[in-house]
């Protein structure tokens, strides 16, 4: 196993990344990766697929019945997503501050959304990643999407 390069006492964790459908179809695979690498964190696992319905409905439980819950789930299963494990210290909230707000026209600057979002048709939907919301988030989701690590 890997030596944590961290000092003692200091809080390393995992988070879910999602790179989605709109943001591998444009090309951004590595954009956002540079990014989370650039930043200090760690990839652990990495992979392409196309997420089925059954997972995504477990993924997004917390928003089923909300208006934009079917449409996000199709988007979502529309084509190849890259999933990411990643590591570092206080990298679930560390990716959140990178991905940005949820709205890209709103997303500040410096951020993917913000740089990289667009601004047009479905841009909340069509944010381009996913990052874990919370500690206990990510570990619910890292075990649906990763169930083997
Ligand atoms: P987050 O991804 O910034 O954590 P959540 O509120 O958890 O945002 O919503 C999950 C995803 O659902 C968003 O990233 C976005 O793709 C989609 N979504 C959220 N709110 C809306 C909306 O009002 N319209 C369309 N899609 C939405």
């Amino acid at each position: 196993a890997q030596q944590s390069q961290e000092g003692p006492g200091e809080q390393v964790e995992r988070t879910l990344v999602l790179v989605k459908p709109d943001g591998v179809a444009r090309g951004l695979v590595g954009e956002v990766l540079r990014r989370v690498e650039a930043k200090g964190y760690r990839l652990v696992a990495l992979d392409l697929r196309t997420p089925t319905r059954d997972l995504l409905s477990r993924h997004y439980a917390e928003h089923e019945g909300k208006p934009f819950y079917e449409p996000l789930v199709a988007f979502m299963s529309s084509g190849p997503v890259v999933a990411a494990v990643v590591e570092g210290q206080r990298c679930v909230e560390g990716f959140r501050s990178l991905a940005g707000a949820t709205e890209p026209t709103t997303a500040a600057p410096g951020t993917i959304r913000g740089d990289l979002g667009r601004d047009w048709g479905l841009a909340v939907q069509q944010n381009l990643v996913h990052g874990s919301d919370s500690p206990g988030s990510a570990d619910r989701e890292l075990a649906l999407w990763f169930p083997s690590l």
